[in-house]
């Protein structure tokens, strides 16, 4: 991952070497003795030298780390000042002198802040950066930082791409997989803490005794590195594990198991974070098989959780077992009229968009909708809609455009960076989840460029509003190393990949086009299914009189769920982007586009530009030979020539598929698939 300490070329590190020449750190917990133990193998790493540790500041160029408990001197110093900015888990790296020495400073309240400081400090030397100048205060705009593994407890994991699950249920708890602290350590560097470990398609059986004990060894291993252990609970457990008659939160039976099962869990795992919930959705058990709302369900979790300090994530993404009238508008007619009904420490969990981790998907209308009810934002790391871990598609881009658009929920600049880091409602409760793209491959992700996506994650988790192209530049000197013409092309090809994807996929807005239930490869001729919106059909909706999906007013309405200043934006074909236009509308193929051209041939332009761009990335690529790793060259160079000819089929498939009801001929200049 991003935490191989190659060695810095021998300037940069010579240069470094003159400016560390000691370390007083002084170790009192658990946090500072892996964050110390880090610095020292990743600083002999990139330098080729141990550094030598001191008790007292004697010698400029001292690395001094501590917090106010462990370094009570340092709280005279002008520096102390930055601590009033970086609360609990935040730190402040700065270069500056300490009784006239010139001293790099990591500063922290707490042991956690300390152990992200010493990562942060390291990225730094990674990049090669000046350490002279270093004047860094920050935290983390979002408390909960959250991983959802929909890992199953036979090790499957539902949409996961890159091996098994990480967790060996069957040796645990009395086998420690050295990789629990790798997966701890690359989460800790990149700011996440917690974890939810089972699928939210939840087994009961997770929430019993032999279960709980292996859990509560992997909650012992990622403690140090500031990471807590959520579960997925499944709402019917009452039945199933302790024999009640029906799982209705109004029941005090059931109240009182769950009560008792919180208790138990808090005796095996103290720092139990709390419970993730898929309820009344996809077939899983809910609150509504009894009559009961959302909020009564969560609310009953929430009781049973408060005394303990845990949260429920109560997620929003419902799709019933009944055919909604527009899937896109179901969780917020679910959702809304609960709004301000949830205890304290519940938090609703809403998709980036309202249909499905799509390639592209508006916002999801409940951000902004909500405002007297935390939301959180779930994001999917792992690939389900856009090629698996065999497509190369930087996600960071994708993450950022939704955390950047404006709801207007309360005048403009409400972005949904806004509403989830509660700054525009006043909510402290906050939180990210992303849906793991981990498991037992070697490199962790299935293709080697996903590891960007996990990376990003959690460096948005931190701080929503920063830039994917910044954080796709740390990734790429972390990984790859400082060259500047490898920097310079990979970076641009990363930023422009997940367009790319959508492109030959599904550009104009066009959703859920994929393979039926694997959801890889083109798909869009999928009906006769047992509902219409299991089908690709329903979504493109194309016909000889054209193609999209009608979601304003003449067609299900769903815009209406937007403030108004959004719903002026989209309701307009004439002024609705590009990228959401099939989206909101349902057009003639002769529409005219912005560009001038044809709704037809502004879609052939998208799939064969999408093909294109690969050739591109596959040149971009081999230009690399010789300056990464020959394994992982090979790895990516066979990767893209498979994308290559997945997108020549989303292409072709689509196409030719489309070009049915249009009727019409393929652009000049474009060869007619066959
Ligand atoms: O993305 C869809 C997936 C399901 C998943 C569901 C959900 C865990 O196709 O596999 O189930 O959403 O998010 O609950």
């Amino acid at each position: 991952l991003w935490l191989d300490f190659k060695p810095l070329p021998t300037e940069t590190a010579a240069n470094y070497k003159q400016q560390l020449r000691a370390l007083l750190f002084p170790v009192t917990s658990q946090t500072d003795s892996v964050a110390r133990q880090e610095l020292l193998t990743a600083v002999n790493g990139l330098l080729g030298e141990c550094l030598k540790s001191v008790d007292t500041l004697q010698e400029t160029g001292t690395l001094v780390i501590g917090t106010p408990a462990t370094l009570p001197w340092l709280a005279g110093e002008a520096i102390a000042e930055h601590l009033r900015h970086v609360g609990d888990e935040g730190y402040g790296i700065h270069h500056t002198a300490i009784k006239g020495k010139p001293t790099t400073v990591i500063l922290a309240n707490t042991s956690s802040g300390i152990l992200y400081g010493v990562y942060a400090f390291l990225g730094v030397l990674q990049r090669g950066e000046d350490i002279s100048q270093l004047a860094t205060t920050t935290q983390p705009k979002i408390a909960l930082r959250l991983l959802n593994h929909w890992d199953n407890l036979d090790r499957t994991v539902e949409r996961g791409y890159a091996g098994f699950s990480l967790w060996d249920w069957h040796r645990l708890p009395g086998y420690r997989d050295p990789r629990y602290t790798d997966y701890a350590r690359a989460n800790a560097s990149i700011g996440i803490n917690g974890t939810v470990l089972n699928n939210v398609n939840a087994n009961a059986l997770m929430l019993t005794a032999p279960y709980l004990e292996k859990a509560a060894t992997l909650a012992d291993i990622f403690r140090p590195y500031g990471i807590k252990v959520y579960l997925s609970a499944r709402f019917s457990a009452p039945i199933e594990l302790g024999s009640l008659a029906d799982a209705d939160p109004l029941n005090p039976e059931v109240q009182q198991w769950w009560n008792d099962k919180v208790a138990e869990i808090y005796r095996y795992i103290p720092d139990f974070g709390g419970f993730l919930v898929k309820a009344n959705s996809e077939g899983q058990p809910g609150p509504q098989n009894y009559g009961r709302s959302h909020a009564e369900g969560a609310n009953m979790l929430a009781d049973a959780l408060n005394p303990h300090g845990g949260v429920v994530m109560w997620r929003a993404f419902v799709y019933e077992d009944t055919e909604p009238e527009d899937r896109a508008k179901q969780a917020y007619n679910e959702f809304k009229p609960l709004d301000g009904q949830f205890r304290d420490n519940v938090i609703v969990q809403v998709k980036n968009g309202a249909i499905d981790f799509q390639p592209r998907e508006p916002f999801h209308p409940l951000f902004g909708a909500m405002p007297g009810t935390p939301l959180m934002m779930e994001f999917q790391i792992t690939q389900e809609y856009l090629g698996f871990a065999t497509n190369l598609a930087y996600l960071g881009t994708l993450f950022s455009e939704t955390l950047l658009a404006d709801t207007y929920a309360d005048g403009p600049h409400s972005t949904v960076a806004r509403v989830i880091d509660g700054s525009l409602t006043g909510q402290k409760l906050t939180a990210m989840a992303g849906v793991a793209n981990t498991g037992t491959a070697i490199n962790w992700t299935g293709h080697p460029f996903a590891q960007a996506n996990w990376f990003a994650y959690g460096k948005m988790a931190w701080d929503p509003d920063a830039d994917a192209g910044t954080i796709a530049e740390d990734w790429l000197r972390r990984t790859f190393g400082n060259d500047a013409s490898l920097i310079g092309t990979l970076l641009p090809m990363m930023m422009q990949s997940r367009e790319t994807v959508v492109n030959y996929m599904t550009p104009l807005g066009l959703h859920h086009l994929m393979g039926w239930s694997h959801h890889y490869g083109p798909g869009p001729w999928i009906k006769d299914k047992q509902r219409a919106d299991w089908t690709s059909v329903y979504y493109h909706q194309a016909g000889k009189d054209g193609i999209g999906f009608d979601r304003t007013a003449s067609g299900s309405g769903a815009l209406s769920q937007y403030a108004p200043e959004v719903q002026a934006l989209f309701a307009d074909p004439q002024t609705c982007p590009d990228e959401y236009l099939l989206w909101f509308h349902h057009l003639p193929w002769d529409f005219r586009m912005k560009s001038g051209e044809t709704l037809w041939e502004a879609l052939c332009g998208h799939y064969y530009g999408g093909v294109e761009e690969v050739a591109d990335m596959q040149a971009v690529w081999e230009a690399q030979r010789g300056k990464v790793d020959s394994t992982v060259f090979q790895e990516v160079s066979d990767l893209l020539a498979i994308q290559h000819q997945e997108a020549t089929l989303w292409r072709d498939a689509c196409v030719l598929y489309f070009q049915q009801f249009s009727g019409m001929p393929i652009p000049d200049g474009l060869e007619q698939p066959e």
